[in-house]
């Protein structure tokens, strides 16, 4: 008999730092589920990030139960996947400690999240898990030998660092870890701020009508969009001298499946605050039954409990198995719990 051929594993997460937004939906949820039949799939909720920048602890809590239930919501399916919580699993604060020792700390440095975030801890101490960030978030990818990993664009050089800490550990080790490929799908890779449309759209966005939540109402969703900012010109074309054009399309094309030269055709000659209307009646239809699906959920406290659980129990084996390998490769005592 033919040996059964294993599906890729595929790893990725998304941090508790506010409600989930629609970048983040189309440029990564939305590619997790279409993924999660193929593949053996691990998503988690990345609190330890979370706290690299200051965050209320109750809030805290909150943001990373709601983050299940948008998971859910969105269409990741627990039958199919394994959904956890990354500080409740023991082995990515010490893999991260591993990988940390084994990073260049100009590399570290050079990162773009790690340069921008720090400059806009203004008043702020920055603290040193800023830094360290990359190291953590390649420890969650190599502490389950993932093969694939979905982000948006600016993750890329997370993934690059990744990529060279496993080939370093495997040089100086021996073959342990796989190295690990980026899934980076064009369209909404890259969604963005409806008030500065060449800023991402992001969750820490201090202006309230940039971001467009999918916790948000119809009337906010219609607000939010009424209000973007887009040329002074008339016509509906995607071209870099038009970044406000070009994003609503690209949001419009991520929502219908459309493809962007379709929409263009469709939408000649339409005034601006029409195609505005338009793309808001869109992303409505999108967001709404994943905010009532989200409603639903958010009351149901004991099945997002067991869905973490079950995932906890899941993900915590297979760390532990790889831990066992790590330590006694890097020379640490065996312990006997591994
Ligand atoms: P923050 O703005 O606070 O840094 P964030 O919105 O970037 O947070 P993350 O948890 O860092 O949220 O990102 C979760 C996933 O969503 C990642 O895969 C990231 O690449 C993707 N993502 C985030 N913002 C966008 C965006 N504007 N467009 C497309 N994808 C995005
Ligand atoms: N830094 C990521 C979130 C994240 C992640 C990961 C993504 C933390 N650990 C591991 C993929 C794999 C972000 O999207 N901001």
């Amino acid at each position: 008999m033919g040996e059964k051929k294993q599906k890729p594993i595929v790893l990725t997460g998304m941090q508790p730092t506010s409600a989930i937004h629609l970048g983040n939906y189309l440029g990564a949820l939305k590619n997790w589920v279409a993924i999660q039949g193929e593949a053996d799939c691990l998503f988690f909720v990345s609190d330890m990030h979370a706290i690299t920048v200051p965050q209320d602890p109750n809030q805290l809590r909150k943001n990373s139960i709601d983050c299940t239930a948008a998971y859910l919501a969105c269409g990741l399916d627990p039958g199919n996947s394994h959904i956890f919580i990354q500080s409740q699993i023991i082995g990515h604060a010490e893999l991260a400690w591993i990988l940390g020792c084994l990073a260049p700390l100009g590399q570290l440095e050079r990162m773009t999240q790690f340069k921008d975030k720090a400059s806009r801890q203004t008043g702020e101490f920055v603290g040193a898990g800023l830094l360290y960030y990359p190291a953590l978030m390649a420890a969650d990818i190599l502490l389950y030998n993932a093969h694939l990993v979905p982000v948006g664009e600016d993750q890329r050089q997370h993934l690059e660092l990744t990529r060279d800490l496993a080939e370093k550990f495997n040089g100086i080790y021996g073959p342990l870890f796989n190295v690990p490929e980026p899934l980076i799908r064009g369209g909404c890779a890259r969604v963005m701020s409806l008030q500065n449309p060449t800023a991402k759209m992001s969750k820490s966005d201090p202006n309230s009508l940039a971001t467009v939540f999918l916790s948000d109402t119809d009337d906010q969703i219609m607000k939010k969009f009424r209000s973007a900012v887009t040329d002074s010109g008339a016509e509906i074309r995607a071209s870099d001298e038009k970044p406000g054009i070009q994003n609503l399309l690209n949001i419009l094309s991520g929502v219908c499946g459309k493809s962007i030269p379709e929409l263009e055709a469709n939408y000649a000659g339409v005034g601006y605050g029409k195609f505005k209307t338009t793309v808001a009646e869109a992303v409505i239809g999108c967001v709404r039954p994943i905010r009532e699906r989200m409603e639903t959920l958010k009351k149901d406290s004991q099945y997002l409990w067991d869905v973490l659980e079950n995932g906890r129990m899941e993900a915590q084996a297979r760390a532990n198995a790889l831990m066992a390998k790590v330590y006694g490769r890097i020379g640490f005592v065996r312990r006997a719990d591994l």
